[in-house]
């Protein structure tokens, strides 16, 4: 059911119908579980709330955007306090069309002048409208409406001003006439007199609501005989925050802790129920990429680097700080940000040593005699599904992890393309030929690996391959696959990622490149730990 059929269900019903008031939509929320049927979107509330006063200081709309949010947080109908609606006829119309397209189910105007003011504050001197501009301005909200159950309540300030019962009725009869759906009677007296002389006088031929606010006391019954339909409970959820705030703020004011106000308030999870950040969670599971989620990482950390001399005495490389934080640390960390949480490590020597929070390790405990694929292999039982494999002594700037996280191909390797120049001065360096070299032209076109190793001749290099492999879970296959067949050698033990690249190559696998310029560096010795720290 809309809710503008609710509400209009509501003001007909055969039993006095209550509502509360709320001013945001964390509130409407609250009134909704509360059981109320439907929400009062009070003036005086959601200004104050807005920290303004009940003047139409704050904009129409502004309060639309109120209501609007208050709308989306419920289902049950909201009926907005319009005021006098924030001009003449012409400013209504435009209103009750926001309205309806905001999912508001009715509107009350006021028979005062714009800018009003609280029928509270001084009532007796506030002038009310002429009759026949406040019919006019019924009129005009009705023929605006195009759900045929959204609902108009004129709301009756007569008594508030100071005028006889005589002139109360006489305005609700021409409100009535002009088309509205409901009469709202306002009243400032402790006692409900005024609003009970006015239902019993009154012919039934529009449904009445009446606003307890200051003859809250009189019992609901009085009101439920008098045949009066709604109730409206206008401000209590305002007043009842100002309160629980000012105890709250004042409380831990003093005590400079939050340490007693803490028991005396909502919990953290409680504000996260109202917001349903559960159905959030569900939905991520639904419409996020998962391919992410569930990428896991190998980091290959066995080797001691002896060419770091005393520095890795006592522990392996990947556990040197840089920058006071192990390397390890650092790749895991960069692992982390990337959504990879499985994270593999395989260690060797110093292992004791070797060590980063919620990380899995393996052993490959004969390190000194075996080189990286033997690593790889320890790990066999994690090639599975989408798979990131780097070296453990390396740093490398986010964006050339997130670069090779989108690439589509199987098996794509980060190449740098400002290594070709390197010469051999270093250790081993896994030098690289591809299908196209680095340019800065683009091109649609993806580069593929020809050939790999430290001896190629220098006019084929093109770049340097820095130890990054993505694969897709098609590509982790492919690649366990070429381990597994190396792994028949006499001589595994001894070889290395560019021997499993040769062997993919020489079973015609495509390995894409992904070029990089610099922006990252290996550890092999001493100068490249200063680069790193100041990396
Ligand atoms: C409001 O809640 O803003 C009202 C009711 O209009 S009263 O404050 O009693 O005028
Ligand atoms: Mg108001």
């Amino acid at each position: 059911m809309t809710k503008t059929t609710q509400f209009k269900r509501l003001l007909h019903s055969d039993r006095l119908v209550f509502l509360m008031e709320a001013h945001n939509g964390l509130s409407a929320k609250l009134v909704e579980e509360a059981g109320f049927p439907g929400i009062w979107a009070s003036g005086l509330a959601i200004s104050a709330a807005l920290g303004v006063r009940d003047n139409n200081e704050a904009s129409w709309t502004q309060v639309l955007e109120v209501v609007e949010f208050m709308s989306d947080a419920t289902d049950i109908p909201i009926l907005l306090d319009g005021d006098t609606g924030y001009g003449n006829f012409n400013n209504i119309r435009r209103l009750v069309r926001k309205l309806e397209q905001r999912g508001i189910a009715a509107v009350c105007v006021e028979d005062k002048l714009f800018p009003k003011t609280n029928s509270f504050i001084r009532g007796e001197r506030q002038p009310l409208a002429e009759i026949e501009e406040f019919v006019g301005k019924i009129k005009a909200a009705k023929d605006a409406q195009s759900d045929p159950d959204f609902c108009i309540l004129a709301r009756l300030e007569g008594f508030i001003a100071g005028w006889s019962l005589e002139e109360v009725l006489h305005r609700a009869k021409a409100y009535q006439q002009a088309g509205a759906d409901a009469l709202l009677v306002h009243s400032k007296k402790q006692s409900p007199d005024e609003v009970l002389a006015f239902a019993q006088a009154w012919d039934g031929s529009s449904p009445l609501v009446v606003v307890p606010t200051t003859y809250y006391s009189a019992p609901v019954e009085r009101f439920e005989r008098a045949g009066i339909r709604m109730v409206i409970w206008a401000n209590q959820n305002l007043r009842s925050c100002i309160t629980a705030m000012q105890k709250t703020c004042r409380q831990i004011f003093t005590e400079r802790s939050v340490g007693t106000a803490e028991d005396q308030i909502a919990s953290i999870k409680e504000v996260f129920r109202l917001q349903n950040a559960e159905e959030l969670l569900q939905a991520e599971e639904r419409y996020l990429p998962k391919r992410l989620e569930s990428t896991r990482a190998i980091i290959l950390a066995a080797s001691r680097g002896g060419e770091l001399g005393e520095l890795t005495r006592a522990k392996p490389k990947a556990m040197i700080p840089v920058g006071g934080i192990p390397l390890l640390h650092k790749l895991v960390h960069q692992f982390r940000a990337a959504r990879i949480k499985d994270i593999i490590v395989v260690r060797g020597y110093g292992k004791q040593e070797v060590n980063a929070p919620g990380v899995h390790f393996v052993d490959n405990d004969d390190f000194e005699n075996t080189a990286e694929l033997l690593s790889l292999s320890k790990a066999v039982s994690h090639l599975e599904g989408e798979l990131v494999i780097s070296f453990g002594d390396i740093l490398f700037r986010k964006h050339i992890l997130q670069n090779l996280l989108v690439e589509e191909h199987d098996i794509a390797i980060v190449v740098d393309a400002a290594g070709k120049n390197r010469g051999q001065i270093k250790g081993y360096v896994d030098f690289v030929s591809t299908t196209r070299p680095y340019s800065l032209e683009y091109s649609e076109e993806a580069v593929f690996l020809a050939d790999i190793g430290p001896d190629l001749p220098a006019e084929t290099i093109q770049g340097e391959w820095i130890g990054l492999i993505k694969t897709t879970a098609r590509g982790t296959a492919v690649l366990r696959t070429g381990l597994e067949e190396l792994s028949e050698r006499p001589d595994f033990s001894r070889l290395r990622f560019d021997d499993l690249f040769r062997h993919l190559l020489a079973r015609s696998v495509r390995v894409q490149v992904l070029y990089i310029t610099g922006h990252w560096l290996d550890v092999d010795d001493l100068d490249d730990l200063d680069r790193a720290q100041a990396f």
